[in-house]
């Protein structure tokens, strides 16, 4: 598909002030002298030491050695891509937010998926949650919604961050390991953590490994506030709906993936947008009446806790689209700085006390990552409203702020700048009524730490809670103490009995007969520790379909990759049907062979060869295509690499399709054509392909796992 160019946004004009290209233009210094020589230091003689005077070099190296800043200390690894936003219409009764008011307004944004444990050289497909940050270039100022792709937290309160964060990072004596959950100290303290239970599970479950950013969804987390013009409050839930659906790779294969392509993810968000097929969400909220605060078994502000979409509907009210990249990914991705304190007239915080640590830490982070207080002015951080203050100096001041006055009130400048009237978009924080003791405590509509976590495990499908049992089963696998898998399991008989079998089988150890009450170490000293002891609950609902991946949207092959296995002698006619089928559901198609190089095909045609089975592996594919031609299916038959191929796409569940005269192939592999589902075989062409792109759009066939027929 031709690459749409967008019409440049209000941001992209803003940022073209700064973007350079070199095109046609000297190597010169930073300040603009010409260099002659690029290659060689000033000597004394051509055999001589190095003059010290030699400031082109100096210079270059001077830059050199300083190009690195720390990265994040979560969320290192990240992707980003500019797009819009716009509204399907006007949400102005419950928040006067401009950019959520006018269906004809776009408001541009910009969007870093990330993973959050591993360092920045990590691996994509590490099992991880997956940070979801968008920043809203609005009229009125930035808005950033900074979430993740799972709705809830590991932890009640920020106090406990840096503890969570140390436990999950590589261990401290040896760096060790890099980018996973899988090791003693994380286990260490989640089995003494049971609020962490519910987000456990969703982190066990393939939510934590997707397929691809653009086949996530997105979540506030938080309660949030929308605020209307006459200052009436409604709480809100921020979701990011996907239009291509929920998706995620088997472990196996994600474990893969991360050695023969470790940016397969930021490579897809890259190659989607680049070939034209624009990821897309619809911005999704629950709003809840002031009045219907206390209405719900589980506490508004308890950030491990999500609301059933079934309890209250997630209506959608815009779409994001991304369909540019970054020009340069130092400068935009890796120096944007996102703060759930970036905030707009009509949206505002509640009480939530993850939420509000979270309002200290982002902004407090910025300064040690990228080392000024004037971070704002970095091109892709700056907003398109007007900034106007009495802010002054600091490391690296962009701005030259004209006139003698730098203070308020002052008559010497007029007293500007001014402030606004609320009529004017002047921001007002909400005046909720707070009348209370000052206590380091936390509230007992917090205690309830199983019921959603049971919820989502009864809500996923057969396939969906073994995944959730291996990755435990794994995880665990990985910790060294056998205490920590006791512990462990004992917190799961809360969530569900069957999960804590299994589990407990796989590590051999024994499951408490009575569950024991779960020990939770969080516990302040001189607290009543009954009152920090969990709570049993009844789940608000017995399953929410919204839970499962299995719901998901599944009707659409849009931007899926899928490999042709080619020889000499292939069917020309096959490949060219196939393709266009494939091509006019705006899918990419790549021709893997034995070499690079042209293919003649049977009718003494030639193709060429996209990837070759030393540079391609088939976890990089969404499914498998083997067209006709005797000579090309005899060579395949022959060849190790073409039929672990199969074997192993046959065993991460996905679609194959095999033309008709295949035969000598397919029985070499470990496919049963008749009993397997997502196997296409022969057949009209016609008939063919469209079974086929129905199967890709399935995602997966994991009822095949059930039989492992294929060693990994
Ligand atoms: Fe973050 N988090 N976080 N977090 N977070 C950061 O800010 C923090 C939390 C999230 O692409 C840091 O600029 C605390 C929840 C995303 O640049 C830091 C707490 C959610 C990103 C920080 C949380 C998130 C971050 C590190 C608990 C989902 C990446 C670098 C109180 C709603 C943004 C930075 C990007 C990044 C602190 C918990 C999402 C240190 C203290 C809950 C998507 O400030």
């Amino acid at each position: 598909m031709a690459k749409k160019t967008p019409t440049p946004t209000p941001k992209q004009i803003d940022l073209d002030k700064d973007t350079r290209s070199s095109t046609d233009q000297f190597l010169t210094t930073n300040q603009g002298v010409r260099i002659q020589d690029n290659q060689n230091t000033l000597k004394a003689g051509d055999r001589g030491p190095s003059l010290l005077e030699d400031f082109i070099f100096r210079e270059k190296m001077f830059h050199f050695d300083h190009e690195r800043i720390p990265e994040r200390v979560v969320h290192a690894r990240g992707a980003g891509a500019h797009g819009y936003f716009q509204p399907y219409q006007s949400m102005a009764a419950v928040t006067k937010a401009g950019f959520l008011a006018d269906p004809d307004k776009q408001t541009p944004v910009f969007v870093r998926f990330s993973t959050v444990v591993g360092s920045r050289g990590s691996t994509d497909l590490a099992r991880d949650v997956r940070g979801f940050a968008v920043k809203f270039y609005t009229d009125e100022g930035i808005f950033d919604l900074v979430g993740n792709n799972i709705p809830v937290f590991f932890i009640q309160d920020a106090m406990k961050f840096p503890d969570l964060v140390h436990s999950i990072k590589p261990e401290p004596h040896n760096e060790i390991p890099q980018a996973t959950a899988a090791h003693n100290t994380f286990w260490d303290f989640i089995s003494l953590m049971p609020e962490s239970m519910h987000m456990i599970l969703w982190a066990m479950s393939d939510r934590a490994i997707p397929r691809s950013y653009r086949m996530m969804e997105g979540f506030g987390v938080h309660t949030f506030r929308f605020v209307n013009a006459d200052g009436k409050g409604t709480f809100v839930k921020f979701h990011w709906k996907p239009m291509l659906g929920v998706h995620a790779v088997a472990w196996d294969e994600a474990q893969k993936i991360s050695g023969v392509d470790p940016d397969f993810h930021r490579r897809d968000l890259w190659e989607a947008i680049e070939s034209g097929v624009f990821p897309e969400w619809e911005l999704g909220v629950q709003l809840v009446a002031e009045e219907d605060e206390h209405n719900f078994p589980f506490d508004l502000l308890d950030p491990t806790k999500i609301i059933p979409e079934e309890m209250v509907p997630v209506q959608r009210i815009g779409k994001m689209v991304l369909n540019r990249n970054p020009d340069n990914f130092f400068a935009e991705t890796e120096q944007v700085a996102f703060h759930p304190g970036h905030i707009v007239p009509g949206i505002d915080f509640t009480n939530d006390p993850l939420l509000q640590g979270r309002l200290f830490s982002y902004l407090d982070t910025q300064l040690s990552r990228l080392g000024s207080p004037n971070f704002h002015e970095l091109p892709i951080n700056r907003p398109v409203a007007p900034v106007h203050n009495n802010q002054r100096d600091g490391h690296m001041r962009h701005t030259i702020n004209r006139g003698t006055t730098s203070y308020q009130p002052n008559s010497l400048g007029g007293g500007c700048p001014y402030q606004a009237m609320l009529s004017e978009g002047g921001f007002s924080s909400y005046p909720e009524r707070i009348d209370a003791h000052k206590v380091r405590d936390r509230s007992a509509s917090f205690s309830d730490h199983f019921s959603q976590a049971s919820l989502f495990y009864h809500s996923q499908s057969p396939a969906e809670q073994q995944h959730i049992i291996d990755a435990f089963s794994f995880e665990l696998g990985k910790v060294t103490y056998p205490h920590i898998h006791e512990r462990m399991v004992g917190l799961l008989t809360q969530v569900d009995e069957d999960l804590a079998r299994a589990v407990a089988a796989n590590l051999g150890v024994a499951v408490p007969h009575e569950p024991e009450k779960p020990m939770n170490a969080g516990v302040p000293t001189d607290a009543d520790p009954e009152k920090y002891e969990p709570k049993a609950a009844k789940p608000p609902i017995d399953k929410s379909a919204a839970l499962s991946m299995e719901n998901t949207a599944k009707n659409t092959i849009a931007s899926r990759k899928i490999a042709f296995l080619v020889a000499d002698g292939v069917s020309l006619s096959d490949v060219k049907h196939m393709k266009s089928a494939i091509k006019a559901e705006n899918a990419t198609v790549e021709l893997v062979a034995s070499r690079l190089g042209a293919i003649t095909t049977s009718d003494e045609e030639s193709l060429s060869a996209d990837k070759t089975f030393m540079t391609t592996a088939s976890v990089l594919y969404d499914a498998i295509y083997v067209p006709g031609g005797e000579k090309s299916v005899i060579t395949l038959a022959a060849h190790a690499d073409a039929i672990h191929f199969i074997n192993e796409a046959y065993r991460h569940c996905k679609a194959l399709c095999f033309s008709n005269d295949t035969a000598p192939l397919i029985s070499k592999t470990f496919i049963d054509v008749q009993g397997d589902s997502g196997v296409i075989t022969g057949g009209n062409m016609q008939e063919t392909s469209r079974r086929f792109i129905q199967a890709i759009a399935g995602h997966r066939f994991w009822q095949r796992e059930l039989v492992r027929k294929v060693p990994a």
